[in-house]
């Protein structure tokens, strides 16, 4: 169905026709109101079990459940990869991030990831009519691999279909920690320009490393080098002071800019990606979230994101837009309690569990790694429902594109607007897993994980990775926490799975003899 025709809708701008006669009527006197707005929220690390429509009871996320509860709320909602880059990849091109070498978690000043000619999401929703825009975390790649941060950072979102962006370069925790605003960076003095590099440090410039003196957080392990706030970060920074964003400050400063994109754009059709960086290292709730949770930082600014989504679908209501409004939330990976800080997220965790019932976490290939929160709000358009159907994030450009009545495709995103929608119950067949560069392959409940060498577990953040020397073959639908490895008991389904991966991969898994143990 093509939602785009259903409601048409002609407003005439108040007055805008009522000027006196040597008044030429405005250019835009007849606005046609005809498609739903779009907007992707977007968490950083958030896990499936830490919002309490998908069952924490330890934490409170009343905004989060307000679209849980009144949306689809997918039980196997995943996003394509276990890490940031490559799951954001595959939201926004719509093709299955292993294809690209290249799509692995980037460094702060690596190159754009994706082609200035290749197909995005939001190219597609531009070409449909609409406004886009995107506020917060990119994490990307951006430039050509030789940025000067003093001019303007290009190719960038916009050189990929984003009419508007408000970003952070990469995560925040690696350099430059500074909004870019369209290409340029905020708040810059051009006389105190700003230099980055990851390889080495600028003479004179203190580190996490050498300076612990300096540091209001500890590092664990990597995050030693440049000093921002007190807080060490990834990669060396130099310059740019006036710039450098106020961590405890990020929520607010990008749920201002998500707002008032939404009220510059609320007369026209618009696409917004509001990427937040919540839960995501270093985590820095503001003063007024501090101690919220109970459970340290981790908790306190999972309860920040929460009054910021609150906040962002108060001032949808407020411009009604609600009713037309198609809403996805999620999250471009599993969680992690230690990723490099102490920052008590495993000391002050009491009973609650980020994972939810699944297996694993962030870079793993297990459940936990890749299968997150996932819901599809749409006020008086989607009724309120479990589903369990499998959904990808890279489906959401052949269901947008389905939406807005585009003919444009991808190579691996499947068109499932009805999925979405709640109205067919039929999700994916199949589905192509990755993490740090390994795959796995999801076939209806079936889950295999081919033979890996590496750790069994990762013990810097104490995360299962999912790595084997022999198969692995589970039965979600039985054991959802990926417990009773049925490779030998069920060597047909074995021997189907691993014919199906070797077709979509294009080759083989491969064979391993020994585990590394670290
Ligand atoms: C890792 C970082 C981790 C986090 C991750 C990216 C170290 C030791 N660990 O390399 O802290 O930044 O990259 O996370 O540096 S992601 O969600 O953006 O993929
Ligand atoms: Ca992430």
């Amino acid at each position: 169905m093509n939602y785009s025709k259903k409601s048409l809708l002609l407003a005439l701008p108040a007055l805008g026709m009522l000027g006196s006669c040597n008044t030429a009527p405005k250019k835009e006197a007849v606005k046609e109101n005809v498609k739903p707005n779009v907007v992707v929220i977007y968490l950083d690390d958030l896990g499936y079990g830490d919002v309490s429509a998908y069952g924490a009871t330890e934490l409170q996320t009343p905004n989060f459940d307000k679209l849980a509860n009144g949306g689809v709320r997918f039980t196997s909602g995943h996003a394509t990869s276990a890490t940031c880059t490559p799951s954001r990849y595959g939201l926004l091109t719509g093709t299955y991030p292993w294809r690209n070498e290249k799509a692995r978690i980037l460094k702060g000043d690596a190159p754009l990831l994706i082609g200035t000619d290749q197909m995005t999401l939001p190219k597609m929703m531009s070409k449909a009519g609409y406004h886009t825009g995107v506020v917060g975390k990119w994490h990307l790649g951006l430039g050509d691999g030789n940025v000067d941060w003093n001019k303007r950072v290009t190719p960038g979102p916009n050189e990929v279909g984003f009419d508007y962006a408000y970003i952070m370069a990469a995560t925040q925790d690696r350099v430059p920690t500074v909004y870019i605003d369209n290409g340029h960076v905020d708040g810059l003095d051009p006389n105190d320009p700003i230099q980055v590099d990851y390889r080495k440090n600028f003479e004179g410039e203190p580190t996490g490393k050498d300076n612990p003196e300096m540091l209001t957080m500890k590092w664990h392990h990597g995050h030693n080098n440049s000093i921002v706030n007190g807080i060490p970060r990834i990669g060396f920074m130099k310059g740019g002071e006036k710039a450098k964003w106020k961590d405890v400050d990020m929520a607010d400063h990008f749920l201002a800019k998500a707002q008032a994109y939404v009220k510059e754009h609320k007369n026209e059709p618009f696409f917004l990606y509001y990427a937040l960086q919540q839960p995501h290292v270093p985590r820095t709730p503001h003063p007024r979230f501090v101690g919220k949770s109970g459970m340290g930082p981790r908790g306190d600014v999972i309860v920040e994101a929460d009054w910021c989504v609150g906040e962002f679908l108060k001032t949808l209501e407020q411009e009604g837009l609600m009713e037309n409004t198609l809403i996805v939330f999620s999250s471009d990976n599993g969680p992690v309690l230690n990723d490099g800080y102490h920052d008590d997220a495993v000391e002050k965790l009491g009973d609650h569990i980020p994972a939810g019932p699944l297996r694993g976490g962030k870079y793993s290939l297990f459940q936990a790694g890749t299968r997150v929160p996932f819901i599809a709000y749409w006020k008086g358009h989607i009724q309120p429902k479990v589903s369990d159907a499998v959904i990808c994030q890279m489906d959401l450009f052949g269901s947008l594109a389905q939406l807005v009545g585009s003919d444009i495709k991808t190579a691996d995103s499947e068109p499932m607007l009805d999925v979405l929608m709640g109205k067919k119950d039929e999700g994916r067949k199949e589905l192509v897993l990755e993490a740090t560069s390994r795959t796995a392959l999801r076939m209806g409940d079936w889950m295999l994980i081919p033979p890996y060498k590496g750790a069994a577990v990762n013990k810097w953040v104490n995360i299962e990775l999912g790595n084997d020397k022999g198969y692995q073959l589970y039965n979600l639908k039985e054991d959802i926490g990926e417990k009773n490895n049925l490779a030998d008991s069920n060597p047909e389904k074995l021997k189907e799975m691993i014919e199906r991966y070797t077709v979509l991969r294009g080759k083989a898994p491969q064979k391993v003899k020994k585990l590394e143990l670290h």
